[in-house]
């Protein structure tokens, strides 16, 4: 079964609700209309009780180069009306909160926000082409909340630490060695992997794997409070000449030049 969507696809069979992201002319990268079609489709896999497992990936190669810096004005990510609204922080929190298991299919790119969402996913399989990454101090952007702490559970505060710093990209492979990923298969095994991977997800108890993650979650869940903060920073942060610089410099294909912004304290 599918439901009709602009940015995502989203579709239910055997248990499995599957979003996959739908904009491959950017990479995936998400606006907030794919956002809101997210949340919609992660809420209605929440109260479906035929559901299980939810998957999310994205379509033709790519998971996601994360927000859209096409469409991203002065003060964020703007929707079609031209207001600044990425509602990805709810995304995040659908994603933790969610009472079942959220396994990232990821192949191809998993960059910047969209790397975010990936790390914040219970589980992910990756294909040996992924490719992962942050790019938010390239391109004058960052994720403070979750995108920092939970990566850093995750990694390690040197590794995590490194991954924003550096910006660099990781391949599978040295994801897996670092604890990034669960597992990397190859490409053409990357959709029986994941079935079959959410198929013993199904075969358990739904309360014992539902109280597993709110368990997982509890150990994190403060980090809500840093979210909100760090969030509404990235959003203060749009509206700089210095973040101005960061965009300007992806879209124009050139390297930043952020000097004239190093400042103390
Ligand atoms: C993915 C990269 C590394 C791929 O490089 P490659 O292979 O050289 O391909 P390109 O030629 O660069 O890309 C092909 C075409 O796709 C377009 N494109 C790619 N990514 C994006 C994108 N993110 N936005 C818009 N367009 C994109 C290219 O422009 C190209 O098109 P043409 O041919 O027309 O030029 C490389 O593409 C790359 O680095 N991409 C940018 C990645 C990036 O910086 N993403 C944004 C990072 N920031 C966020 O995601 C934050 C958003 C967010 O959700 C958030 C999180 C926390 C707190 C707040 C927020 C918030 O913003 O609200």
């Amino acid at each position: 079964m599918a439901q009709d969507y602009q940015d995502i696809i989203y579709t239910k069979k055997d248990g499995i609700a599957t979003m996959s992201f739908n904009r491959p002319q950017v990479l995936n990268a998400f606006r907030p209309r794919t956002i809101d079609e997210m949340i919609e489709a992660f809420q209605d896999a929440w109260y479906d009780d035929s559901i299980g497992v939810a998957v999310l990936t994205g379509e033709r190669g790519n998971f996601s180069s994360g927000g859209d810096q096409k469409i991203r004005g002065h003060g964020g990510y703007e929707d079609e009306g031209g207001t600044p609204r990425l509602q990805v922080r709810n995304l995040h929190r659908l994603i933790r909160e969610i009472p079942k298991p959220v396994i990232a299919k990821v192949d191809g790119y998993a960059i910047g926000g969209g790397h975010v969402l990936h790390v914040i996913c219970d589980l992910t399989l990756a294909s040996d082409r992924a490719i992962f990454g942050q790019t938010g101090p390239k391109v004058g952007s960052f994720d403070a909340g979750f995108g920092a702490m939970y990566l850093a559970r995750i990694v390690g505060e040197k590794k995590a630490r490194e991954i924003w710093y550096l910006c660099l990209q990781y391949s599978a492979q040295e994801a897996l060695e670092m604890g990034l990923v669960n597992k990397v298969v190859p490409q053409a095994e990357l959709d029986a992997e994941t079935e079959r991977w959410c198929k013993l997800i199904l075969e358990k108890s739904p309360t014992s794997i539902r109280m597993m993650k709110f368990g997982f979650n509890a150990d994190t869940d403060h980090g809500y409070g840093l979210q909100a903060l760090a969030h509404s920073a990235t959003s203060l942060f749009y509206t700089s000449e210095e973040a101005r610089e960061g965009r300007m410099a992806f879209l124009e294909k050139r390297k930043p030049d952020f000097d004239e912004f190093r400042r103390s304290p």
